[in-house]
């Protein structure tokens, strides 16, 4: 049989999603034409939400591999489909289980919570899940008396110490993209746009030394809602440069600088339209967490979700 021929890749996609049952879930850190496809363009936890909701018989996930494995651990019936399977994440390789397991070890006590950027195997050793948008609402509920173990970024635990005035055993763990961003040049970028409202990403490595400066420390659904509602007309944002491309999308009249032109990260490009329409076309590359592992890493996850 003949090959249907397309006149973009986008209606090539969207063919194939229909012909799957398949929805297209893009992470805020996607290339915009991936972002334009998708069902949901979110951050990790609005995506989990949706996934967690649908009747699709197949999430292709246009993120990270931690955020697929994710879908598989609360869609177990459903077929997961990343489009790169190299795609990784920095943060989520910062800790492993026999890292984590002595950490637990010398801290019996201990509650941990661990940002979803992290392996699925880690996370069922974990207490609880959060992400940027919900961490410190994660960590306020847990009674004051529980020592918290915070894993595996620094940056972001540095916050919700700071927002939830609680002493946190921290991970060395950071995001390689997000350290990029330099406070030298967040201050070059404030004296040359003195109206810009700086929004910083809790994972910023220049965390410490320009938080003073941050009119808003947010996680990108946040900044999303935040530019929506500000009568601000130019915003300096401090995170991977894909969200720049929603964020215009939302609000074609105003103006976004990014903080570090290269706070791209390599991993989240690895996905294209192209290795979208070979996954829906040929079914790959699946993303299955093993049925015993999924029931242990479901339950700080859905503890993450009943809290929101
Ligand atoms: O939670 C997420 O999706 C990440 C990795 C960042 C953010 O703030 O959206």
């Amino acid at each position: 049989m003949s090959k249907v021929l397309y006149s973009s890749l986008e209606e090539e996609v969207l063919s194939l999603k229909r012909e799957r049952n398949a929805i297209i879930l893009a992470h805020n850190y996607q290339i915009g034409e991936i972002q334009d496809i998708a069902d949901l363009c979110a951050d990790s936890l609005r995506l989990a939400q949706y996934a967690a909701k649908t009747d699709a018989d197949v999430i292709l996930f246009s993120g990270v591999h931690f955020m697929a494995e994710t879908a598989s651990i609360l869609c177990p019936d459903k077929l997961v489909l990343v489009p790169d399977l190299e795609a990784g994440c920095s943060l989520a390789g910062m800790v492993d289980t026999d890292q984590l397991k002595k950490w637990k070890d010398e801290h019996p006590e201990g509650v941990v919570v661990a940002y979803v950027n992290t392996s699925a195997a880690v996370k069922a050793l974990s207490d609880y899940c959060c992400t940027s948008t919900n961490a410190v609402k994660v960590v306020n509920s847990i009674p004051r008396d529980k020592e918290i173990l915070f894993i595996p970024d620094y940056f972001l635990g540095r916050y919700v110490e700071a927002q939830t005035g609680r002493a946190i055993h921290l991970w060395p763990g950071y995001c390689t993209i997000h350290v990029r961003i330099k406070g030298s040049e967040i201050e070059k970028l404030k004296g040359e746009h003195p109206k810009a409202e700086f929004l910083m990403h809790p994972e910023c490595g220049c965390m410490t030394s320009t938080m003073h400066l941050a009119d808003r420390i947010l996680s990108t659904e946040g900044m999303v809602n935040y530019v929506h509602e500000s009568p601000a007309q130019e915003f300096i944002i401090a995170t991977e440069t894909g969200i720049l491309h929603r964020l215009q999308k939302d609000n074609p009249h105003k103006t976004f600088y990014p903080a570090a032109r290269n706070a791209v990260c390599e991993y989240m490009k690895r996905n294209t339209l192209e290795k979208i329409v070979d996954s829906l076309e040929n079914l790959q590359y699946e993303v299955k967490v093993p049925k015993e592992l999924a029931n242990r890493a479901r339950l700080p996850i859905e503890r993450m979700l009943k809290i929101v």
